[in-house]
């Protein structure tokens, strides 16, 4: 709860720093978000180079550009860098920790030196994981799912040796720094807002942020434990993902009694959960842009929370429709067959419940709002087929196939990264106090949301016409010949993101060195970091942390003097009447 403690406990802080504490080892929430960000972009651009790299290889398979065991590696890397070194970080870690306490009214989060700790954490992290590029063997061979027995056995492949290793050091530093983030956010959010900020009042980014960090918390240790059991299987001799009599290189290994599966199981019981960690945050983002751009309170708000806590809940049930080729009863299929279907419900309520925020508003098509338009259309894109995928019949010839590839990057991949974006764009004035390009910036959307579609959509094709996915050479199989030209047209089109993710770095850098000055409020916005400079001063306003008096999302409220009537206006600086609800 919001005590008066909160506000004057904490009064801002003017102590001169010196440069390593005020830009490198700061406690800073923002400067944390802003590391934590800048970070991420840089992984993205060392994620994107590896997606060209197998783009490449898959249109000219005759030219020489990867071997298979490279390929293979590349494609590991890529999805691990992506999942948990990009989505993950940027926008739990970059835009958690930039924007929770600005939006709930806290001068910092609740423990700043935890927060320094995960940033930091997170950063060591990176290095096992560049490093295992350059280990004898190279890295991972068995991919960002870390199946064993590949996984588990040392000699089963090149990637198995000192890559996979190396591979496990670094998740399991990085779920430590995930805990780090997730415990302060969740304290923050429960224990540091501001006097009027009830939970019905909180921006979605916010409740998005918050249940993200849940779902984080849950999850993160099943990985962590499993990963140090892998560990044991590997360098300590156990059994605990490895059956007895396995044949390696004319040699049977001397492992008893383990099964796969349970690693199947711990790996999807986090997997799961961690798609809708880097999903909940972009709804959120996408939310708060959507109801400014089309200035209009956010329709349905309680249902827009009701549906992410269900997400929330239900994203604990489904795990095992990732194994439904396992063997497994097919009574227990069906069971997660429907979990997984109701999955649909809260998020069919979300997308008609933006749709409807869109309906009739006074839509201005910035970046942002570009963006986050973008969202809904991938979102959807990508989900539905998720219910293809959900049905265990339908699912066990599509399985491992492109048509997965195509439902997760759609959904999973493109969806947050659009997220990600439409929160740059948005709130890039607040981090830096400076505008981007909004030209750049539109070209950037185009030519991400053309490449997109153009690389992710035909996928569903290949898949359905029998291409499986991890596939180092289209040429290995004749029936895959027809696909070629197909084939060639997808990895066009991934240059177009790649080339679009180009122009952001140049705007990103533009707008650092030159962009106009930003105001406090360049966006007419109604949430509370609108109320503070740009970028805002360490401890975030001047004097008095704001109350607030209303919802996060009144736009265009009748009789009020302007479209917007901030959260932290007293109904008298308003002229209108407080709210009642929200
Ligand atoms: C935000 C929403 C979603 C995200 C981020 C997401 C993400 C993913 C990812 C990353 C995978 C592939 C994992 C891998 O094998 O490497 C996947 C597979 C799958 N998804 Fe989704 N998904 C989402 C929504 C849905 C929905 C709504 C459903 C069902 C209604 C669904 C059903 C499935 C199924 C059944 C698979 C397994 C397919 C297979 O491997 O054969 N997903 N999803
Ligand atoms: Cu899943």
């Amino acid at each position: 709860m919001a005590t008066a403690q909160t506000h004057a406990a904490h009064p801002e802080v003017h102590v001169e720093q010196s440069f390593w504490r005020k830009y490198v080892f700061s406690q800073d929430h923002k400067v944390i978000g802003i590391q934590y960000l800048l970070t991420s972009l840089f992984m993205l651009l060392v994620g994107g180079a590896l997606a060209m790299l197998i783009r490449t290889q898959l249109a000219w398979p005759d030219a020489g550009v990867l071997q298979a065991d490279q390929y293979i590696a590349v494609v590991g890397m890529h999805g691990t860098i992506m999942i948990f070194f990009v989505l993950t970080p940027a926008l739990v870690g970059g835009f958690g920790n930039f924007l929770i306490p600005l939006k709930i009214g806290a001068r910092d989060m609740a423990f700043p030196f935890i927060n320094m700790l995960s940033y930091w954490t997170y950063a060591l992290s990176i290095v096992p994981l560049l490093a295992s590029f350059f280990v004898p063997g190279g890295p991972i061979s068995a991919g960002w799912t870390a199946y064993p027995p590949l996984s588990a056995l040392p000699q089963a492949a090149p990637g198995s040796g000192m890559g996979q290793t190396l591979w496990i050091v670094a998740i399991a530093i990085f779920i430590v720094s995930s805990l780090f983030g997730s415990l302060n956010y969740i304290t923050t959010i429960l224990q540091m807002r501001t006097p009027g900020m009830t939970l019905s009042r909180m921006p979605l980014t916010v409740w998005g942020l918050f249940l993200t960090s849940i779902l984080a918390l849950l999850s993160f240790p099943v990985l962590l434990a499993a990963g140090i059991l892998l560990l044991f299987d590997r360098v300590a001799g156990t059994s605990f993902f490895v059956p007895a009599g396995l044949v390696v290189g004319g040699q049977v290994i001397d492992h008893t009694g383990g099964n796969p599966l349970l690693w199947q199981h711990l790996f999807w019981f986090f997997g799961h959960p961690e798609v809708y960690i880097v999903i909940l945050p972009p709804m959120g983002i996408v939310s708060d842009v959507l109801a400014n751009f089309s200035r209009k309170p956010i329709f349905g708000y309680t249902a827009m929370v009701a549906s992410m806590m269900a997400i929330t809940l239900l994203s604990f049930l489904v795990w095992a429709h990732h194994m439904f080729v396992s063997g497994m009863h097919p009574l227990l299929g069906t069971a997660f067959a429907v979990t997984t279907l109701l999955i649909a419900v809260p998020s069919a309520v979300k997308t008609f419940n933006w749709l409807a925020t869109l309906w009739r508003g006074k839509i201005y098509f910035s970046s942002a709002m570009l963006f986050a338009i973008g969202f809904i259309s991938l979102f959807v894109a990508g989900g539905l087929t998720g219910i293809f995928l959900g049905n265990a019949p339908l699912d066990i010839p599509l399985h491992d196939t492109f048509f997965v590839v195509g439902h997760f990057h759609l959904v999973m991949g493109a969806a947050s990264l659009f997220g990600i974006f439409a929160g740059i764009y948005f709130w890039f004035p607040k981090m830096f106090g400076r505008m981007l390009d909004e030209r750049l910036g539109r070209l950037h959307f185009w030519l991400t949301m053309i490449g997109i579609y153009g690389t992710f959509f035909p996928m569903y094709y290949l898949g359905t016409a029998g291409m499986h996915r991890r596939i180092f050479s289209t040429e290995a199989f004749p029936y895959l010949a027809k696909l070629q030209p197909l084939n060639v047209f997808i990895t066009l089109s991934a240059f177009l993101i790649f080339i679009g993710g180009l122009v952001l770095a140049y705007n990103i850098l533009w707008g650092l060195a030159s962009g106009p000055r930003a105001g406090r409020n360049p966006w007419r916005g109604t949430t509370l970091e609108w109320h503070a400079d740009s970028p805002p001063p360490h401890g975030n306003w001047h004097g008095e942390i704001p109350s607030v008096y209303r919802g996060p999302y009144e736009y265009s409220v009748p009789g009020a003097k302007e479209d917007f009537v901030p959260q932290w206006l007293t109904p008298e600086e308003a002229g209108v009447e407080e709210a009642r609800h929200h």
